[in-house]
């Protein structure tokens, strides 16, 4: 599988396990990404962006794709970047 072409970004913050996760298989998969810094006390930066609160947030502008959801995230990434 091939290193995305265009950046990935990822909506997160520190402290978020699930953040963690994903960061964690991103690294582990080689894979550069801009980490979008969320404040957990306000959460308009990634409502604007998914349509919902919840934060890790993956934008892969490779695939089109903006899906919340660690597991779902991590499987996209094994998936096209694996
Ligand atoms: N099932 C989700 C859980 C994500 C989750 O609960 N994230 C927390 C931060 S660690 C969150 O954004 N909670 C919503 C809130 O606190 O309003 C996943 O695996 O990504």
């Amino acid at each position: 599988m091939s290193k995305p072409d265009e950046m990935l970004e990822l909506y997160q913050f520190e402290g978020c396990p699930y953040c963690s996760k994903v960061r964690q298989k991103m690294t582990d998969l080689g894979i550069d990404f801009i980490a979008r810094a969320v404040d957990p006390n306000d959460r308009s930066r990634v409502e604007e962006v998914s349509g919902q609160t919840n934060v890790p947030v993956l934008v892969d502008p490779n695939t089109d794709t903006t899906m919340p959801e660690s597991d779902d995230i991590v499987d996209h990434l094994e998936q096209h970047y694996g």
